[in-house]
């Protein structure tokens, strides 16, 4: 695996830190009215995405997820100001406004959504990899799902076709413990989920998400699998979500509390204090990046405040036309 420096600890503080603020900076301006529609957060499930990414070839893999998807095409390299401009739903957005908050989707990038259907993103995954492989391409593709996903049929249509070819694919579980107010314990019996991948013959494993490089590790070894073509690997990634499931959650089904224990491994501050302990930057370089990321996150919301919004002529541009269907590529 790259080796785990004091460089990346430093861009893990920074990425992750972003990612938080320029969610909160989303949840403001949703109560403002700039953001309509559903807005789902990531914060908490940061570690995730850090650890992914150190591992990840970003010249080649590919990332697919579900509808809480506005951090990770920012760090599959996409402007992060174009991320806010969709979700405003402007003009200069990753799909010219089109899309909003859970269809961010970047083919330049190779991040594929951004899908709002609870487990549809499971079958395209393991389509992306069967694509690879069908060309020959060596790149891994990554699906992501939830663990209310993880109880859909597709996951099982797919993992029988994904073992059966040795498709070159990671399906994690982001298990934050609830399935919008549902907990996992309500659900099934069997609360480990990663055991449904023992049905399958296919590797798996249980993660300790809040932690970037327990992450990195466990996916290093899932993605090597995949690229020497040995096959898929199942990943149960636990986490904790520290917003509600969308901005329209009272959160009754859990109690304060619960949440505060998770603060207290929050893997922002697990990463923060590790610098620290090993005087990878001083205080004043800390605060140093800490005004980066807001400066940053101001400019994204600057860019989206004064972006314009389409023109009308542009809903006619992003339908396909009945004649040459589906030969005929939409305008846009
Ligand atoms: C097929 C389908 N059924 C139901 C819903 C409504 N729904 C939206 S999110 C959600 C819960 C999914 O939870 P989980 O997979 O754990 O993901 P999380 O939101 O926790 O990231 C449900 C039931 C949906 N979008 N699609
Ligand atoms: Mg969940």
């Amino acid at each position: 695996m790259k080796k785990i420096t004091k460089a990346t600890y430093l861009k893990w503080y920074e990425d992750m830190l972003f990612w938080r603020k320029f969610e909160d900076k989303l949840a403001q301006v949703y109560i403002q009215q700039k953001v309509r529609g559903f807005l789902h957060l990531y914060n908490g499930q940061e570690a995730i995405l850090a650890g992914a990414l150190h591992v990840m070839d970003l010249s080649k893999d590919k990332m697919i997820t579900a509808y809480r998807n506005h951090v990770q095409p920012i760090g599959m390299g996409v402007d992060p100001r174009r991320v806010m401009a969709e979700l405003y739903g402007k003009k200069t957005g990753t799909s010219h406004g089109m899309g909003g908050s859970m269809h961010i989707f970047s083919k330049e990038h190779r991040f594929y959504g951004g899908h709002g259907i609870v487990g549809g993103q499971i079958p395209l995954g393991a389509g992306l990899a069967f694509a690879d492989k069908y060309f020959k391409r060596d790149a891994v593709t990554l699906t992501f799902l939830g663990d209310g996903a993880a109880r859909q049929g597709s996951l099982h249509e797919t993992f029988t076709m994904a073992v059966k070819w040795n498709l070159p694919v990671v399906f994690c579980v982001e298990n934050n413990g609830y399935a919008m107010g549902t907990s996992v314990a309500r659900t099934s019996k069997s609360t480990e989920i990663w055991k449904l991948g023992l049905g399958y013959d296919m590797p798996c494993g249980p993660v300790d998400a809040m932690n970037p490089e327990k992450v990195a590790e466990a996916l290093d070894e899932a993605i090597k699998r995949a690229r020497k073509g040995e096959g898929p690997t199942f990943l149960e990634l636990k986490t904790y979500r520290y917003r509600g499931h969308s901005m329209s959650d009272a959160q009754q089904y859990r109690t304060k509390e619960e949440v505060a224990e998770y603060q207290k491994i929050d893997p922002i501050t697990q990463v923060k204090d590790i610098i620290k302990k090993n005087k990878y930057a001083t205080d004043k370089e800390i605060k140093a990046i800490d005004k980066k990321v807001k400066d940053l996150v101001s400019e994204c919301e600057k860019f989206a405040e004064e972006s314009d919004f389409p023109d009308v002529q542009q809903l006619y541009d992003v339908v396909y036309e009945q004649k040459d269907y589906p030969f005929l590529p939409h305008k846009l």
